[in-house]
This record gives structure tokens, sequence and C-alpha cells, in this order.
């Protein structure tokens, strides 16, 4: 299937309502990993483009946007998830090309990007304070306000999703943005912007900088001007997030991905769990923050699950983002380097291989899924988010067993739980240390509903559903004696 060039975004950052160029008029080449092809180039900014960002925010926010309603911003929203439904098909070829996800993939993508906006812009009136009842002669309000001008960094595996689960939230409570995309994929981020303006935010309600992140993101996350940064990407830089806001005196989000487990006990229903099971590792090639990436099979079943495993395993095939195979190639050199160490110096078996696509182009950063078991669970592989296709299984015993091994992590962001015996699907679960758990199902990404965020290596705070209006905004309580 051919399609139409999509119209790429040009290298220049969203402030005050205009976009321009970085101050240093320096940019950055964009490459497509499906074939190392460049596309387009980006902005690389630096400090002086974030004070500006910064500066634009903090004006709307005292002004156009933040004298707004929520009713009002809540409009805004909507219209916003409107315009990236009508140009859903073409955000879908930008994000295929630019992040390598096959085609289908960056499709469905789209849905959920729209979805952010409609869910939240909907919520947006619903946020209600309380009254206390106090002492005599006392009224007393709980109200939420906005934390006032909040930054934002995000990652490339999902660049406009990320976009929709960290600004609509904090839009739809009042705040105003600045973010800072990754410099490895974030073209749809751009043109969402646009579309942003054409649904008619206010100059300053979104602030868009591009570049490297340890110089913009730095700079962002150092910033005095910001009243709250919400990070999603590594834990080494999720520390440094931290740190900074520490020494900001403010507060942060961190999604730091996870090693979660999707525990398969014997008595579960194979026909559904596997298919699923194989899913969670393999979309987005593995580079989803709550993928499935340990696998951990009850002992008895161990031969049953590998071998159907195997077959599923070596159908599978990476394929450049166009020709939607069952994943598409990674996002960068660093990233296939990464993975492909994490499997040379696996000492697990391998059990099973996908397969690459003929002819694929040379430049493209290709890697085939891999099942490995029995590993170790203490290994590296056991242990370490690999942000590729590669699902570790290891054998255990009883349920307790599996218990120890699923929580012997640093990580804790999702688990899934198999099995037909409902007391044991509510022990698991409830015995889970991470923050979502799916049972006799796995949801990488989840739902924009759903409450969602990690514990420990995995971060803290909640993104996602109602919590994350909580999340931007902070509580201020008016006490009122009126004698
Ligand atoms: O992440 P980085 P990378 C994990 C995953 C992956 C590994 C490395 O295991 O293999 O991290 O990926 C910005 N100050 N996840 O290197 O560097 C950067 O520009 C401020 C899990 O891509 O953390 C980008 O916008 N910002 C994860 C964002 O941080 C900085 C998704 C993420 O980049 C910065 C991505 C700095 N000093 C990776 N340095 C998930 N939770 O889903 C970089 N950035």
């Amino acid at each position: 299937m051919s399609h139409a060039a999509p119209k790429m975004p040009q290298p220049l950052n969203l402030i005050g309502g205009s976009w321009v160029p970085a101050k240093s008029g320096k940019t950055i080449d964009v490459v497509s990993p499906s074939d190392g092809e460049t596309i387009a180039s980006l902005a690389d900014s630096g400090p002086d483009d974030i004070d500006a960002a910064v500066a634009a925010a903090r004006k709307a926010y005292e002004g156009d946007w933040g004298r707004l309603t929520a009713v009002e911003r809540g409009r805004l929203l909507m219209k916003l998830g409107t315009l990236i439904t009508r140009d859903a098909e073409e955000l879908a070829l930008i994000e295929s090309l630019d992040n390598g996800k096959p085609i289908g993939q960056a499709r469905a993508d789209m849905v959920a990007a729209a979805r952010y906006f409609e869910f939240y812009g909907s919520a947006a009136d619903k946020v209600h304070g309380e009254v206390v009842p106090f002492m005599s002669g006392f009224d007393v309000k709980v109200v939420r306000e906005p934390h006032g001008v909040t930054g934002h960094i995000i990652p490339w595996n999902y660049p406009a999703q990320m976009f929709g689960r960290t600004l609509a939230p904090a839009l739809a409570m009042g705040n105003a943005t600045v973010i800072k995309p990754a410099e490895e994929a974030c073209l749809t981020t751009l043109r969402i912007a646009a579309l942003a303006e054409e649904a008619g935010f206010p100059a300053g309600a979104i602030n868009l900088v591009t570049g490297y992140g340890h110089v913009a993101g730095a700079a962002l996350s150092k910033h005095r001007g910001i009243d709250f940064i919400s990070f999603t990407g590594s834990p080494e830089v999720g520390v440094m997030i931290q740190t900074e806001a520490a020494k900001n005196f403010i507060g942060c989000t961190l999604e730091l991905g996870g090693k979660s487990p999707q525990i398969v006990f014997a008595d579960a229903d194979l026909d559904r769990a596997l298919p699923v099971v194989a899913n969670a590792i393999v979309q987005n090639g593995g580079q989803t923050c709550s993928a499935g990436s340990r696998l951990l099979v009850e002992r008895s079943i161990w031969d049953d699950v590998t071998g159907r495993l195997k077959a599923h395993f070596e159908k599978l095939v990476a394929a450049p983002a166009m020709e939607n195979g069952s994943l598409g190639p990674l996002i960068s050199a660093r990233q296939k380097k990464r993975v492909e160490t994490f499997l040379a110096e696996a000492s697990a078996p391998v059990i099973a291989r996908g397969k690459l696509a003929d002819g694929l182009p040379e430049g493209g950063f290709y890697v085939a899924p891999a099942l490995l078991g029995p590993v170790d669970p203490k290994s590296a592989l056991g242990q370490d988010e690999v942000f590729g296709p590669v699902l570790a299984a290891m054998p255990f015993d009883d349920e307790a067993d599996a218990i120890a091994i699923a929580n012997d992590t640093d990580y804790g962001l999702a688990a899934g739980v198999w099995t037909r015996d409902g007391d044991r699907q509510q022990r698991v679960a409830k015995a889970m240390r991470c923050g979502q758990v799916f049972i006799n199902g796995y949801g990488a990404g989840g739902g924009i509903e759903l409450p969602f965020g990690g514990v420990r290596k995995s971060g803290h705070g909640r993104e996602k559903g109602f919590e994350a209006l909580l999340e931007f905004s902070t509580i201020k309580t008016i006490v009122h004696n009126h004698g």
C-alpha cells in the first residue's frame, strides 16, 4: 500500500503563540528508524529558548489562559481531540515514519491521543472542592487550584500519546505548560501543538521546545520558573529530575518504565493467555514502559507454554513501519545495540527468535523478537529493562514462589495474572508491588480512564484517569471567620 508523503513540521519551537527557530539557529536531524534516512529536522534549543517558553507560559497563566473557566478550557481540549481525529491518518503516517512503529499501531495511537483530550476536556469542569465542618462561626472551603506553570519531558516511544497523556490533564486543570519532547521522535507533537492553535488555545498555554535532553531538558528541569514537573523516561534521568525538583521545592511525577511480570498458572486458559502474553512484549517493539517483559510459568506447564510460544515467536516478522509487520525497527542504533548486548550477554537458552523481513533497508534498526528461558530471575535479563522485543521466561513452583519472583525487582509498574481460580486472582493481585494489575489480560499501555504509574524504580505519581487531574493541581484551604 502506498501512502502520500505527509507534510513534515519545520524545525521551530512554539513559544507564546509564535513558531520560532532555536536562538542558536542550530537544528537536529531526525532519521527514520525504518531506513536511517533523514526525514525532518528539529530546533536544537538551549536554556535561552527554555527561558522564553517559561516566560510565555507565565504570561499566559496570569493572562488570557488563566482567565478561562473550566468549561471553556474543557471545550478547547475537546476541540483539539476532534482535530486530532480529523488529521489522524496523516499524524499516524508521521508517527510511523518518525518512530518506526507499524502503521496499524500508529493509527491506534492517534485514537488514544485524541481520547486524552476528550477525556480530560470533559473532566475539566468536574473537579470539585469540599466544604469542611469546622468551629462555630467559620466556613471552610478546600479548593483545587492549578500549580501554575508545569514542565513536561516525554520520551520517543509514543510521542503523540505521551503529549496527550501529560498535557491534557495539566491543561484541564488550568496550568500553562512547557513541553520538551524527545529528540529521537517528536514530529507529531509539533503537529498537534499546531492543531491546538487551530482549536483556539490562547498563546502561551502550550509551549513546545525541542532539543537534546541534557541541554534543553536539563534547562527545563532546573528552571526556577516552573511550579511542577512531569517526566517520563529512564530512571537515570528520573533521579536528576527529582533532584532538581527538590532544589526547586516543587513536586514531580516520574514514570520510569518497568520489568513487569506476566504470571501464568497451570489452570490458566492458555488459548486466551498466550497471544496476549506475546503481544505484551512485541507491541511497539517492546519499547513500552509497561511491556510484559518477564513471563512466569508454573513449572508443570513449562514445556506446553514455551512450546506454544516458540511456534508463535517464530512467525513474528520485524519489518519497515509502512509494511505493518508484527513489529517495526527499534528507535535508534543506540537502542538496537542495547538490546543486542542484553541478548549477547544472556546466559539463558534462546527458545525462539522471530524473523527479519526480506530485503530490509540497510540503515534500519531491526531486531528479531526473542524468547529466552529458563532465565535466572537474578540475572540482568531477569532484572533490567531491555526496552526491546525480548521476553524472559522463568518457571515457578507455587503461588508463593510466583509472588516472590514477581516482586523481586527494583521496578513496580504493572503485572498480569492468568488463572481461573477467583480467590487466587485476588490474592496475587493484592500481593503485587506495582501500580496496575491485569487479571486474565494484559493491557500494555492500559486505558486512558485507568490510573497508571509505578512504585520504587518505576517512579511515583499517577497519570491517566481522574488521578492525573489531582497530580496537576494543589489544594488550598480557605478559612472564613464570619464571627
Ligand atoms: O531515555 P531518557 P532514553 C528507558 C528504557 C530505555 C532507557 C533509555 O529502558 O532503554 O530508558 O532511553 C530527556 N535532563 N525508558 O535514553 O534519556 C530526553 O531528551 C532532562 C523508559 O531515551 O530518559 C527525552 O525527552 N531531560 C521510558 C526524555 O528525557 C533529559 C521511555 C527520555 O530520555 C535529560 C523512554 C536530562 N539530563 C526510555 N536527558 C518509559 N518510562 O516508558 C534526557 N532527557
